[in-house]
């Protein structure tokens, strides 16, 4: 019951707005809290909708406050181990995440989706298959995606489904949290910052499945050496997955096929050239996880595979906007640090005029260069970062390179370089700042110079 229970929610971003609503909304006493010291009480409140009777609150935490305190919320964003949370916790507040939170209130399935790389395009596979089965209105997308769960789940029924894209942050604050099915996609170091040792980053993976039982499935990479190894211990029943020849059961790539064995039972499910628009083995891995999170979902799997055919990638992320001239045009605009465009280079299996460069964040592109490995017939650069990758180009032995002034400048220049055959792929590995105001910004123009191409 949270009538009268005084809350403290932390952070006022996405996660916290829409954990602040859902409180008031269930009767709680609410207290916003934000610790950065560029926002005012004002601004809190600015964010709040009409009608909030939160109170707002920057800077130091007065003592009655943490006194007070029953439940705290904590953003994603917010690591659990500041000052702040261990005093809240010392002093007996219950600490939870806003995914917990809007858990509570949950009243149909979920799924839990959750790796490092791979998230957003299989839950919103997922979400377009369970919403092919369902009908739209039974299917809510929320999570890391960034439409978080607290604002959707008081929709929620005993029929309907909801698709969460979970991250280890979120993970770090659940309790009883608890999927029917849940994936991890695999796991890379990533976040160590935040979650300081890999042991720690993986168990928060983990525990997305904590709560599930064998009659519950747990999908997982069988090429990835902590999922494979968390497959012997998992609570739920494991389905492996694998692009690399596979495990002796599951979903598998046979050549061009993506097969199914569970017994003796085998079953070509599709071909990956021919029945999908997602380009990369990364999707390839992302189009098998979905397949076995929907299949656990008792989806038939006709259903599944008419929407995959159909599905032509996340906005943003290597996108194939068109054909014009034999050349196809790939926008992964989103491709905006070396390690997300090593990706999208690496899914291009044809020569490729390959647009980079934008905002400097001081990221190095040894990397990037090296995976370009023989695919990229022009390097097309523009924005503030081009002589730093020029030279960082030429210091691995790369220099078909090409200069732009502008955006406009450099896509014509890719027209005109590019030949039948060809592909153009737009992942700069930089920001857009500078030159747009954001990725989105810069994906759209690339989408409409392609779209007006003769
Ligand atoms: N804040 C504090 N104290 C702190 C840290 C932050 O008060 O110690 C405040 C900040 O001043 C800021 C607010 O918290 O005002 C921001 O909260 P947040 O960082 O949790 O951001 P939200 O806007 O609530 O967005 C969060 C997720 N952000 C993070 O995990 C960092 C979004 O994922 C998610 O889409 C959204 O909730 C809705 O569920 C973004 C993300 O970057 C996309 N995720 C990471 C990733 O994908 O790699 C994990």
């Amino acid at each position: 019951m949270m009538t009268g229970k005084k809350c403290l929610v932390v952070g006022s971003g996405l996660s916290g707005i829409a954990s602040v609503s859902l409180l008031e909304q269930r009767g709680a006493e609410v207290v916003l809290y934000d610790g950065s010291d560029k926002l005012t009480e004002k601004d809190l409140r600015e964010r709040l909708p009409e009608g909030s009777r939160a109170l707002c609150v920057t800077g130091t935490l007065p003592e009655k406050i943490l006194e007070e305190t029953e439940t705290a919320v904590l953003s994603p964003g917010v690591p659990t181990d500041i000052p702040l949370v261990k005093e809240l916790r010392d002093r007996g507040a219950e600490i939870i995440g806003e995914i917990e939170l809007a858990f509570r209130e949950e009243k149909g399935r979920v799924i839990a989706i959750t790796g490092t790389n791979g998230k957003t395009t299989t839950t919103t596979l997922v979400g377009e298959i369970m919403k092919a089965f369902l009908g739209e209105e039974k299917v809510f997308v929320v999570g890391n995606i960034g439409k978080p769960y607290a604002a959707e789940c008081l929709k929620t029924a005993a029929d309907t489904v909801t698709v969460a894209e979970i991250s280890s942050f979120q993970l770090e604050t659940i309790t009883d949290f608890h999927p029917v099915v849940s994936a991890i996609l695999n796991i890379t170091p990533d976040h160590l910052d935040r979650h300081h040792t890999m042991a720690a980053y993986v168990e928060a993976k983990e525990s997305a499945a904590r709560n599930q039982t064998q009659a519950e499935v747990c999908v997982l990479n069988g090429d990835n050496n902590y999922t494979l190894d968390f497959a012997r211990r998992c609570p739920a029943k494991p389905v492996l997955f694998s692009v690399k020849g596979g495990p002796e059961q599951g979903y598998f790539l046979e050549g061009d096929k993506i097969v199914r064995l569970f017994g003796e039972r085998r079953e070509e499910l599709l071909d990956i050239r021919r029945d999908m628009r997602l380009v990369g083995l990364c999707n390839v891995e992302n189009v098998m996880a979905a397949i076995a999170i929907a299949e656990a979902m008792e989806v038939p799997v006709e259903t599944i595979l008419g929407v995959i055919r159909e599905f032509r990638a996340v906005e943003h992320r290597i996108e194939f906007v068109a054909s014009k001239g034999g050349v196809d045009y790939y926008n992964d605009s989103k491709g905006t640090n070396p390690d997300a465009a090593v990706q999208g280079i690496r899914a291009m299996n044809r020569p490729t005029v390959l647009i980079g460069g934008g905002y400097d964040k001081g990221s190095e592109y040894d990397e990037w260069i090296d995976s370009f490995d023989g695919r990229v017939k022009w390097l097309v650069l523009v924005g503030q970062t081009k002589e730093k990758i020029a030279e960082c180009a030429r210091r691995h032995g790369f220099d078909r390179i090409k200069f732009a002034d502008t955006f406009e400048e450099c896509l014509e220049l890719c027209t005109d370089l590019a030949e039948s055959g060809d592909a153009v792929l737009l992942s700069p590995a930089c920001a857009s700042w500078g030159m747009f105001p954001n990725y989105e910004v810069r994906g759209q123009r690339f989408k409409e110079y392609v779209n007006g191409l003769a």
